[in-house]
């Protein structure tokens, strides 16, 4: 373990000094185990340790590393144990045959993941939903250094198993010995990582006390002024799901597959009907009898963004009829009010829902500042019609907190952040929920691309669920 860390410390891979982490905070420790992947002879060492710190009786039937830093040492992993790898895409794109995870594996196969740093253990449990997702099953993991800041505790209570060669207090005390640090560093490094570990530890406890509690959706159903509106707050009540199925598939026929498939999971399913090339006049009672089936409403993500005169003849004609089947669409309000006076014309006779499009998902979108407020206010105006906003901050929406009657409802969401290689940007779950203030999650490639979309389903709703159930606590 000594040569270990003093190789570590002799590539720079851990260094001392005054640093500035991703979170703004100054660091006086510093580690960059990118480096390693110049250094073989260290990559094969801690690929070696790595395996030797698990229990001799276990066996995985793969290994997936997270990426970047731990994806070579899961593949020197692989070889040299002959344990076959699978990769996760960090884009997953439209075309050709990528998946949300790459390789040959079967349904109910272990995976172990590598890593190499483990501070809250939220990098490992983001990683390992889409791998349970996908079907495989995730008990351990194993990491390089534990910077000991909940991440065993966090796995632990998510059934995974924390292996960590090393904690980050060891390796500063190895470095002492060896005169790598004086005495004076030392202490400002311990200082250092124990007000952190504090820090942690007192926003855990401080915060849900501090946090004003998020009204429950039961409740907020009673203030809907809209029948779609407070039944979508029942229906998500009554399923434990705020997660919508974005089902942008390529044929009618399946749509109906995988919505058969997933709807017991989901509360929303949003189409884009325009995409199919099969469609059929009876599209709107098919998909409305499987809604009926699994109780979910339909969104159709039409974005209306006429004049209301124009918007009216959308809704209803043309060869959709969208007025018919969708329980709930949605608008831009670049044209201005009279759009949400011309869809509520034909909607709220039918007892339909709007939702009003206040900040989009994809990089360099114009909807922010001035337009977002405008979209809020014109929502507020007609609440008897719009029953919520599509965001993607909704904690930080001017005027906020908004309206609690309006739903909120966010695209863009992945069991990782990235994005795709046409300006979608993604955040996570809980992030979403939790963090960002919004009530569901509309999940599309996330789902759709998994080898088995029902299972990938249901990991998004419990994530989306118990965020939920975290704020609300
Ligand atoms: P994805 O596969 O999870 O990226 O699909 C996202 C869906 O949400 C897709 O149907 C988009 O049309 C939709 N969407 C979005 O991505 N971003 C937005 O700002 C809005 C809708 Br509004």
């Amino acid at each position: 373990m000594e040569s270990l860390v003093l190789q570590l410390h002799e590539i720079s891979a851990v260094k001392f000094g005054n640093f500035k982490l991703k979170s703004g905070i100054s660091s006086p420790i510093y580690i960059d185990l990118r480096l390693i992947v110049s250094y073989p002879s260290l990559l094969r060492k801690i690929s070696q340790t790595l395996i030797s710190s698990l229990p001799s009786s276990a066996s995985y039937d793969v290994v997936f590393g997270v990426p970047y830093t731990a994806l070579p040492v899961a593949t020197c992993v692989s070889v040299t144990n002959n344990i076959p790898m699978v990769m996760r895409c960090k884009e997953i794109k439209d075309y050709g045959t990528a998946k949300a995870i790459e390789g040959d594996f079967k349904d109910g196969q272990t995976c172990l993941i590598i890593e190499d740093l483990v501070t809250s253990g939220t990098s490992v449990l983001e990683t390992a939903a889409p791998l349970q997702g996908a079907g495989l099953k995730v008990s351990d993991a194993v990491v390089l250094i534990d910077r000991e800041q909940g991440g065993r505790e966090n796995l632990e209570e998510n059934g995974i198993r924390l292996h960590a060669i090393i904690k980050l207090t060891e390796i500063v005390k190895i470095l002492r010995e060896k005169g790598k640090l004086n005495e004076e560093m030392e202490g400002t490094v311990m200082k250092f990582l124990e007000e952190n570990r504090k820090v942690a530890a007192l926003t855990k406890v401080e915060k849900p006390a501090t946090k004003v509690k998020a009204l429950s959706f039961g409740d907020r159903a009673k203030l809907s002024k809209n029948p779609t509106g407070k039944k979508l707050f029942e229906i998500m009540v009554q399923k434990e799901s705020n997660l919508c199925l974005a089902a942008d598939v390529g044929t009618a026929a399946e749509l109906f597959e995988l919505a058969e498939k997933v709807g017991p999971e989901i509360c929303l399913l949003k189409t884009h009907v325009d995409i199919f090339p099969d469609f059929t006049p009876d599209f709107g009672a098919r998909l409305s009898s499987i809604a009926e089936k699994y109780n979910f409403l339909i969104f159709e993500d039409r974005k209306f963004a006429d004049i209301g005169n124009t918007v009216t003849m959308q809704y209803e004609g043309g060869i959709f009829h969208i007025l018919e089947w969708a329980d709930i669409v949605n608008a831009h309000i670049i044209s201005g009010p009279g759009i949400v006076d011309g869809l509520k014309l034909k909607g709220l006779p039918h007892g339909r829902g709007l939702l009003l499009l206040a900040e989009m998902s994809s990089a360099g979108n114009l909807a922010k500042g001035d337009y977002t407020a405008a979209a809020v206010k014109i929502a507020e105006d007609h609440s008897d019609f719009v029953i919520g906003i599509i965001s993607v901050n909704p904690a930080s929406l001017p005027g906020a907190p908004v309206n609690p009657s309006f739903v909120q409802a966010t695209p863009g969401v992945q069991m990782v952040t990235g994005g795709d290689a046409l300006g979608q940007q993604y955040n996570t779950p809980h992030s979403v929920i939790h963090d960002r203030g919004s009530d569901i999650i509309i999940v599309g490639r996330g789902i759709i691309k998994a080898v088995n979309p029902a299972e990938a389903a249901l990991q998004y709703r419990l994530q989306g669920w118990n965020a939920y159930l975290a704020k609300c606590s």
